[in-house]
């Protein structure tokens, strides 16, 4: 896990990306399900950064093929800072969301970071939807759907221009997409067009989570800094009810297990976004506390029994 072995969380309690309305009480929910003991049970040291503030959701219709985008750029640009900052520190941010519009702050905090330390990047991004929508392509407006696409440079300059400079935080080649299984139709000429590197279902059904995982972190080095962005609704609704736009026929928990403990054990985790959860139409904070299990996962609570290097066929 790089050379920190302090975790800060940094809560951002907004739904302002969505149109299904609860992810704001997200952060809170993981802190109840016992997040930070858990964190400490692995032996990290955990700094709790509280809940960013930002505007409130005003449930607006779509200007321009965009909602709420004011109040999408003041949050994400409080929250790039508070990344940034924890990153100079050596600290790794794992952020809790809050919708999934918010890793744009989050992601282009970590690039900025890596590109003054030339340090190689991988982001891993660990969701049901392709994210990558523009505002031509929208069929909603909401921004949650398009951070992928604001990443690799194409969307309002206030979020492409984030870090400041004027490259966009991202090189399409340096994201890794899995899990997807609902893309709309533009998203899907956009994914293409980009060169998006994409282990969807189909793929993940014929060859096994174990084998996407290994092409997903193919080219990981010890110089590498390795991003992850989990959208809760990347698992099946069957094991994490607790998500706005569920949609069935994700991974397993078994799956989703030996997704989290093949990137503990690449070593090279440094950045973290919980994203999605939904408290409002969880059962008993059930997808909060399946997060917490997978966290531990991800800090290599794992199992007795690992490869020997060098058996990883
Ligand atoms: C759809 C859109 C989305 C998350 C839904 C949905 C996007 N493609 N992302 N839930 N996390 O409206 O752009
Ligand atoms: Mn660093
Ligand atoms: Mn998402
Ligand atoms: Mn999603």
């Amino acid at each position: 896990m790089d050379s920190s072995s302090t975790v800060s969380l940094i809560g951002a309690p907004t739904d302002i990306g969505a149109s299904v309305r609860g992810a704001s009480m997200g952060p809170e929910a993981m802190r109840v399900a016992g997040l930070q003991a858990a964190l400490e049970q692995r032996g990290l040291r955990v700094l709790d950064q509280g809940n960013l503030a930002g505007p409130a959701n005003p449930d607006q219709p779509a200007q321009g093929g965009y909602r709420h985008l004011g109040q999408v750029i003041a949050w994400n640009r409080r929250l790039h800072e508070a990344v940034l900052a924890e990153l100079r520190q050596d600290r790794l941010p794992l952020l809790l969301g809050g919708d999934h519009c918010l890793a744009i702050g989050s992601i282009s905090a970590v690039a900025r970071h890596c590109r003054e330390q030339g340090r190689r990047l991988r982001v891993l991004w660990l969701d049901a939807h392709a994210d990558c929508n523009t505002n031509e392509l929208t069929p909603s407006g909401n921004l949650h759907g398009m951070p992928v696409a604001c990443l690799c440079g194409l969307g309002p300059a206030e979020l492409t221009r984030l870090g400041g400079g004027d490259a966009p935080a991202l090189q399409p080649q340096q994201l890794r997409q899995l899990g997807i299984r609902s893309v709309d139709p533009g998203e899907k000429r956009l994914v293409h067009e980009l060169g998006l590197e994409v282990y969807d279902m189909r793929y993940i059904d014929e060859h096994g989570m174990r084998h996407a995982m290994q092409q997903a972190l193919l080219g990981v080095d010890a110089d590498t800094h390795l991003h992850l962005s989990l959208d809760l609704d990347f698992l099946d609704p069957e094991i994490a009810p607790g998500v706005g736009t569920p949609v069935r026929g994700g991974p397993s928990y078994r799956e989703a297990q030996l997704c989290m403990e093949m990137i503990a054990d690449s070593g090279r985790l440094s950045s973290l976004d919980l994203m999605e959860l939904n408290p409002a139409l969880d059962e008993r904070n059930r997808s909060a506390r399946l997060a917490v299990d997978l966290v531990e996962s991800l800090f290599g609570k794992s199992t007795l029994m690992r490869p020997r290097s060098g058996s990883t066929d």
